[in-house]
Protein backbone atom coordinates (compact mmCIF):
# COMPACT_ATOMS: atom_id res chain seq x y z
CA UNK A 1 0.00 0.00 0.00
CA UNK A 2 1.19 3.55 -0.71
CA UNK A 3 0.75 5.56 1.87
CA UNK A 4 1.63 9.46 0.88
CA UNK A 5 3.78 11.21 3.48
CA UNK A 6 3.78 15.23 3.14
CA UNK A 7 7.26 14.98 1.47
CA UNK A 8 5.53 13.66 -1.48
CA UNK A 9 3.50 16.56 -2.11
CA UNK A 10 5.61 19.48 -2.13
CA UNK A 11 4.70 22.29 -4.40
CA UNK A 12 7.85 22.90 -5.35
CA UNK A 13 7.93 19.08 -7.06
CA UNK A 14 6.08 21.90 -9.94
CA UNK A 15 3.60 18.85 -10.64
CA UNK A 16 0.24 20.15 -12.50
CA UNK A 17 -2.56 21.76 -10.24
CA UNK A 18 -4.80 18.90 -11.22
CA UNK A 19 -2.21 16.18 -10.12
CA UNK A 20 -1.36 18.42 -7.07
CA UNK A 21 -4.87 18.48 -6.15
CA UNK A 22 -5.64 14.90 -6.63
CA UNK A 23 -2.07 14.26 -4.11
CA UNK A 24 -3.83 16.10 -1.82
CA UNK A 25 -7.07 13.75 -1.84
CA UNK A 26 -4.91 10.86 -1.75
CA UNK A 27 -3.72 11.97 0.92
CA UNK A 28 -6.62 12.85 3.28
CA UNK A 29 -7.89 9.17 2.43
CA UNK A 30 -5.01 7.60 3.59
CA UNK A 31 -5.58 9.75 7.13
CA UNK A 32 -9.31 8.20 6.84
CA UNK A 33 -8.14 4.86 6.47
CA UNK A 34 -5.24 5.19 9.25
CA UNK A 35 -8.12 6.69 11.18
CA UNK A 36 -10.67 3.60 10.37
CA UNK A 37 -7.68 1.30 11.47
CA UNK A 38 -7.49 3.26 14.76
CA UNK A 39 -4.16 4.41 14.03
CA UNK A 40 -3.90 7.63 15.55
CA UNK A 41 -1.11 9.25 13.61
CA UNK A 42 0.01 12.70 12.37
CA UNK A 43 -2.03 12.24 9.20
CA UNK A 44 -5.57 12.41 11.46
CA UNK A 45 -4.21 15.28 13.01
CA UNK A 46 -3.08 16.97 10.01
CA UNK A 47 -6.36 16.33 8.22
CA UNK A 48 -8.99 16.88 10.59
CA UNK A 49 -7.18 19.48 13.08
CA UNK A 50 -5.43 22.86 12.56
CA UNK A 51 -4.80 23.04 16.53
CA UNK A 52 -3.69 21.74 19.43
CA UNK A 53 -5.88 21.27 21.60
CA UNK A 54 -3.56 21.83 24.47
CA UNK A 55 -5.00 24.62 27.03
CA UNK A 56 -2.26 26.88 28.55
CA UNK A 57 -3.42 28.95 31.38
CA UNK A 58 -2.40 32.45 31.38
CA UNK A 59 -3.77 36.06 32.92
CA UNK A 60 -5.44 37.96 30.11
CA UNK A 61 -3.42 41.24 30.13
CA UNK A 62 -5.31 44.22 29.05
CA UNK A 63 -2.89 46.80 28.78
CA UNK A 64 -1.98 44.35 25.85
CA UNK A 65 -5.08 44.08 24.35
CA UNK A 66 -6.25 45.77 21.31
CA UNK A 67 -9.96 47.06 20.54
CA UNK A 68 -10.30 45.63 17.19
CA UNK A 69 -11.93 41.90 16.81
CA UNK A 70 -9.99 39.00 16.56
CA UNK A 71 -9.08 37.30 13.28
CA UNK A 72 -11.02 33.64 13.49
CA UNK A 73 -8.65 30.89 15.29
CA UNK A 74 -9.59 29.30 11.69
CA UNK A 75 -8.08 32.07 9.84
CA UNK A 76 -5.73 32.27 12.79
CA UNK A 77 -4.19 28.51 12.00
CA UNK A 78 -4.39 28.40 8.41
CA UNK A 79 -3.76 31.33 6.63
CA UNK A 80 -0.09 31.25 7.55
CA UNK A 81 3.70 32.25 6.22
CA UNK A 82 6.00 30.04 7.33
CA UNK A 83 8.00 29.37 4.21
CA UNK A 84 9.86 26.22 5.38
CA UNK A 85 6.84 24.52 4.87
CA UNK A 86 6.08 26.00 1.47
CA UNK A 87 5.21 29.62 0.14
CA UNK A 88 1.25 28.81 0.21
CA UNK A 89 -0.39 30.64 3.20
CA UNK A 90 -2.17 26.59 3.10
CA UNK A 91 1.03 25.03 3.16
CA UNK A 92 2.35 25.72 6.73
CA UNK A 93 -0.64 24.63 7.98
CA UNK A 94 -1.09 21.32 5.18
CA UNK A 95 2.39 20.08 5.86
CA UNK A 96 4.23 21.52 9.32
CA UNK A 97 2.32 18.05 10.99
CA UNK A 98 5.17 16.45 11.17
CA UNK A 99 7.68 19.12 12.71
CA UNK A 100 9.29 17.83 15.84
CA UNK A 101 8.65 19.86 18.55
CA UNK A 102 9.71 17.68 21.64
CA UNK A 103 12.06 17.34 23.09
CA UNK A 104 13.01 21.36 22.99
CA UNK A 105 15.74 23.14 23.78
CA UNK A 106 16.50 27.10 23.46
CA UNK A 107 20.32 28.09 23.93
CA UNK A 108 20.74 31.42 25.32
CA UNK A 109 24.32 32.71 23.55
CA UNK A 110 26.87 35.15 23.06
CA UNK A 111 27.38 38.21 25.00
CA UNK A 112 25.50 37.30 28.13
CA UNK A 113 27.06 36.34 32.15
CA UNK A 114 24.47 33.55 31.99
CA UNK A 115 24.54 32.02 28.76
CA UNK A 116 22.31 28.38 28.73
CA UNK A 117 20.77 25.72 27.41
CA UNK A 118 16.64 26.00 28.48
CA UNK A 119 13.97 22.90 28.21
CA UNK A 120 10.95 24.12 26.68
CA UNK A 121 9.37 23.50 29.96
CA UNK A 122 12.09 26.08 31.95
CA UNK A 123 11.44 28.81 29.42
CA UNK A 124 8.28 28.93 29.51
CA UNK A 125 7.63 28.61 33.40
CA UNK A 126 10.33 31.43 33.49
CA UNK A 127 7.93 34.24 34.02
CA UNK A 128 3.55 34.32 34.11
CA UNK A 129 1.68 33.84 30.94
CA UNK A 130 0.05 36.78 30.10
CA UNK A 131 -2.76 36.48 27.19
CA UNK A 132 -2.67 39.77 25.00
CA UNK A 133 -4.44 40.50 21.99
CA UNK A 134 -2.27 42.20 19.03
CA UNK A 135 -2.33 43.74 15.58
CA UNK A 136 -0.38 41.35 13.04
CA UNK A 137 0.15 43.49 9.71
CA UNK A 138 2.50 41.50 7.00
CA UNK A 139 5.04 43.00 4.59
CA UNK A 140 2.51 41.24 1.51
CA UNK A 141 -0.72 43.84 2.79
CA UNK A 142 -2.85 41.76 4.92
CA UNK A 143 -3.09 42.09 8.79
CA UNK A 144 -4.90 40.13 11.70
CA UNK A 145 -5.72 40.67 15.02
CA UNK A 146 -4.37 37.53 17.50
CA UNK A 147 -4.69 36.32 20.79
CA UNK A 148 -1.20 35.32 21.95
CA UNK A 149 0.01 33.64 25.16
CA UNK A 150 3.00 34.45 26.09
CA UNK A 151 5.69 36.93 28.18
CA UNK A 152 7.72 39.76 27.63
CA UNK A 153 10.98 38.57 26.12
CA UNK A 154 12.96 41.12 28.39
CA UNK A 155 11.96 39.17 31.56
CA UNK A 156 14.24 35.94 29.99
CA UNK A 157 16.66 39.50 28.58
CA UNK A 158 17.08 40.65 32.04
CA UNK A 159 17.43 36.81 33.91
CA UNK A 160 20.63 35.87 31.54
CA UNK A 161 22.47 39.21 32.38
CA UNK A 162 23.67 40.53 28.64
CA UNK A 163 26.69 41.72 29.01
CA UNK A 164 27.87 45.63 27.93
CA UNK A 165 28.80 44.26 23.97
CA UNK A 166 25.26 42.81 23.49
CA UNK A 167 23.62 45.79 21.20
CA UNK A 168 21.72 43.28 19.50
CA UNK A 169 19.51 40.14 20.05
CA UNK A 170 19.78 37.57 16.75
CA UNK A 171 16.70 34.87 16.70
CA UNK A 172 17.60 31.45 14.63
CA UNK A 173 14.59 29.29 14.01
CA UNK A 174 14.71 25.92 13.86
CA UNK A 175 16.17 23.75 10.44
CA UNK A 176 14.89 20.51 10.30
CA UNK A 177 15.53 19.17 6.72
CA UNK A 178 13.37 15.65 7.10
CA UNK A 179 10.30 17.59 8.15
CA UNK A 180 10.61 20.99 6.16
CA UNK A 181 9.71 20.40 2.72
CA UNK A 182 10.33 24.26 1.71
CA UNK A 183 13.89 24.11 2.58
CA UNK A 184 14.30 22.33 -0.59
CA UNK A 185 13.68 25.34 -2.05
CA UNK A 186 16.41 28.77 -1.61
CA UNK A 187 13.37 31.51 -1.60
CA UNK A 188 15.51 32.23 1.80
CA UNK A 189 18.87 31.46 3.01
CA UNK A 190 18.24 28.92 5.99
CA UNK A 191 17.89 28.76 9.18
CA UNK A 192 15.69 32.21 9.12
CA UNK A 193 16.77 34.17 11.31
CA UNK A 194 15.34 37.58 12.75
CA UNK A 195 17.16 40.02 15.03
CA UNK A 196 16.08 42.99 17.45
CA UNK A 197 17.87 45.91 18.66
CA UNK A 198 18.55 45.71 22.18
CA UNK A 199 15.77 48.21 23.55
CA UNK A 200 13.39 46.82 21.24
CA UNK A 201 14.03 43.70 22.35
CA UNK A 202 13.38 45.46 25.95
CA UNK A 203 10.04 46.37 25.20
CA UNK A 204 7.48 45.17 26.66
CA UNK A 205 5.58 44.98 24.03
CA UNK A 206 8.19 41.93 22.53
CA UNK A 207 6.59 38.70 23.01
CA UNK A 208 7.89 35.50 23.88
CA UNK A 209 5.13 33.40 22.70
CA UNK A 210 3.89 29.73 23.54
CA UNK A 211 0.21 29.73 22.56
CA UNK A 212 -2.44 31.51 21.07
CA UNK A 213 -6.05 31.05 21.36
CA UNK A 214 -5.75 30.00 24.72
CA UNK A 215 -3.78 26.45 23.55
CA UNK A 216 0.14 26.00 23.05
CA UNK A 217 0.95 27.06 19.73
CA UNK A 218 -0.04 24.62 16.54
CA UNK A 219 3.42 24.41 14.36
CA UNK A 220 2.45 26.24 11.76
CA UNK A 221 1.95 28.97 13.73
CA UNK A 222 5.52 28.28 15.10
CA UNK A 223 5.07 25.89 17.59
CA UNK A 224 6.77 25.13 20.56
CA UNK A 225 8.21 29.21 21.16
CA UNK A 226 8.44 32.16 19.05
CA UNK A 227 8.44 35.85 18.99
CA UNK A 228 6.46 38.10 18.13
CA UNK A 229 6.94 41.89 17.48
CA UNK A 230 3.78 43.55 17.02
CA UNK A 231 4.94 47.20 15.40
CA UNK A 232 6.95 45.56 12.56
CA UNK A 233 6.08 43.74 9.68
CA UNK A 234 5.35 40.10 10.86
CA UNK A 235 8.42 38.42 8.92
CA UNK A 236 10.58 39.99 12.17
CA UNK A 237 8.63 37.82 14.47
CA UNK A 238 10.27 34.51 14.01
CA UNK A 239 8.74 31.23 14.41
CA UNK A 240 10.47 28.00 16.55
CA UNK A 241 13.26 29.88 17.83
CA UNK A 242 16.52 27.37 18.50
CA UNK A 243 19.04 29.83 19.65
CA UNK A 244 18.83 33.52 20.89
CA UNK A 245 22.11 34.74 20.32
CA UNK A 246 23.44 38.66 22.13
CA UNK A 247 26.00 40.22 19.59
CA UNK A 248 27.73 43.24 18.84
CA UNK A 249 27.11 43.52 15.58
CA UNK A 250 23.30 44.20 13.38
CA UNK A 251 22.87 40.57 12.28
CA UNK A 252 22.79 39.73 8.75
CA UNK A 253 18.46 38.65 8.60
CA UNK A 254 17.34 36.27 6.16
CA UNK A 255 14.62 39.03 4.50
CA UNK A 256 17.17 41.90 4.09
CA UNK A 257 19.64 39.05 2.71
CA UNK A 258 17.58 37.93 0.08
CA UNK A 259 16.34 41.17 -0.74
CA UNK A 260 18.16 44.23 1.18
CA UNK A 261 16.21 47.00 -1.46
CA UNK A 262 12.97 45.79 -0.43
CA UNK A 263 13.41 44.70 3.65
CA UNK A 264 14.99 46.45 5.99
CA UNK A 265 16.29 45.87 9.19
CA UNK A 266 14.02 47.98 11.09
CA UNK A 267 11.01 46.86 9.50
CA UNK A 268 8.33 49.22 11.04
CA UNK A 269 5.19 49.56 9.99
CA UNK A 270 5.09 52.62 7.82
CA UNK A 271 2.45 53.54 5.72
CA UNK A 272 4.66 56.39 4.26
CA UNK A 273 7.35 54.10 2.89
CA UNK A 274 6.20 51.89 0.13
CA UNK A 275 7.68 48.51 -0.90
CA UNK A 276 9.42 49.32 -3.79
CA UNK A 277 6.66 46.49 -5.89
CA UNK A 278 3.59 48.01 -3.35
CA UNK A 279 2.12 50.39 -1.44
CA UNK A 280 2.00 50.28 2.12
CA UNK A 281 -0.46 52.95 3.11
CA UNK A 282 -3.70 50.51 3.54
CA UNK A 283 -3.90 46.45 4.57
CA UNK A 284 -6.64 43.84 4.14
CA UNK A 285 -8.31 42.62 7.38
CA UNK A 286 -8.33 38.69 6.64
CA UNK A 287 -11.56 37.22 7.48
CA UNK A 288 -13.55 40.88 7.28
CA UNK A 289 -12.13 42.51 4.28
CA UNK A 290 -13.04 40.68 1.15
CA UNK A 291 -10.84 41.12 -1.80
CA UNK A 292 -13.18 44.14 -3.64
CA UNK A 293 -13.95 45.99 -0.36
CA UNK A 294 -11.91 49.36 0.19
CA UNK A 295 -8.26 48.47 2.07
CA UNK A 296 -8.36 49.86 6.20
CA UNK A 297 -5.79 52.39 6.74
CA UNK A 298 -2.51 51.07 7.99
CA UNK A 299 -1.39 52.57 11.10
CA UNK A 300 2.72 54.38 11.82
CA UNK A 301 4.02 51.80 13.41
CA UNK A 302 0.50 49.77 13.41
CA UNK A 303 -0.60 51.94 15.99
CA UNK A 304 1.88 51.02 18.31
CA UNK A 305 3.25 54.30 18.22
CA UNK A 306 2.91 56.02 21.69
CA UNK A 307 4.64 52.76 23.18
CA UNK A 308 7.53 52.41 20.74
CA UNK A 309 7.70 55.97 18.36
CA UNK A 310 10.73 56.97 21.27
CA UNK A 311 12.58 54.43 20.43
CA UNK A 312 13.95 55.80 16.98
CA UNK A 313 13.42 59.36 17.78
CA UNK A 314 16.46 61.29 15.63
CA UNK A 315 16.32 58.22 13.14
CA UNK A 316 15.06 58.70 9.48
CA UNK A 317 12.39 55.89 9.02
CA UNK A 318 12.22 56.14 5.08
CA UNK A 319 15.68 55.50 5.18
CA UNK A 320 16.39 53.05 8.05
CA UNK A 321 13.22 51.52 7.37
N1 LIG B 1 10.79 30.66 10.82
C1 LIG B 1 9.93 31.49 10.19
N2 LIG B 1 9.32 32.46 10.91
C2 LIG B 1 8.45 33.30 10.30
C3 LIG B 1 8.17 33.19 8.92
C4 LIG B 1 8.83 32.15 8.19
O1 LIG B 1 8.65 31.99 6.97
N3 LIG B 1 9.70 31.33 8.85
N4 LIG B 1 7.29 34.07 8.32
C5 LIG B 1 7.07 35.38 8.99
C6 LIG B 1 5.98 36.16 8.41
S1 LIG B 1 6.26 36.86 6.87
C7 LIG B 1 4.82 36.41 9.09
S2 LIG B 1 3.63 37.47 8.45
C8 LIG B 1 4.54 35.74 10.40
C9 LIG B 1 3.21 35.01 10.32
O2 LIG B 1 2.86 34.45 11.56
P1 LIG B 1 1.51 33.59 11.66
O3 LIG B 1 1.49 32.63 10.51
O4 LIG B 1 1.54 32.90 12.99
O5 LIG B 1 0.37 34.57 11.58
O6 LIG B 1 5.56 34.79 10.76
C10 LIG B 1 6.88 35.22 10.49
N5 LIG B 1 7.82 34.26 11.06
MO1 LIG C 1 4.68 38.51 6.67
Amino acid sequence: MLIRRPSDVLPSEITPEAVYRDRRRLMLQAGLAASAMGLAGWSDRRAFAQTTGVKLAAQRNGAFVVMDKPTSQKDVTTYNNFYEFGTDKGDPSDYAGRLRTSPWTVAIEGEVRKPQVLSLDDLRKLAPLEERVYRLRCVEGWSMVIPWTGYSLAALIRRVEPTGNARFVEFVTAVQPDTMPGLRTRVLDWPYVEALRMDEAMQPLTLLTFGVYGETLPNQNGAPVRVVVPWKYGFKSGKSLVKIRFVEKQPATSWVKAAPQEYGFYANVNPNVPHPRWSQASERRIGEDGLFSPKRKTLMFNGYGDQVASLYAGMDLARDY
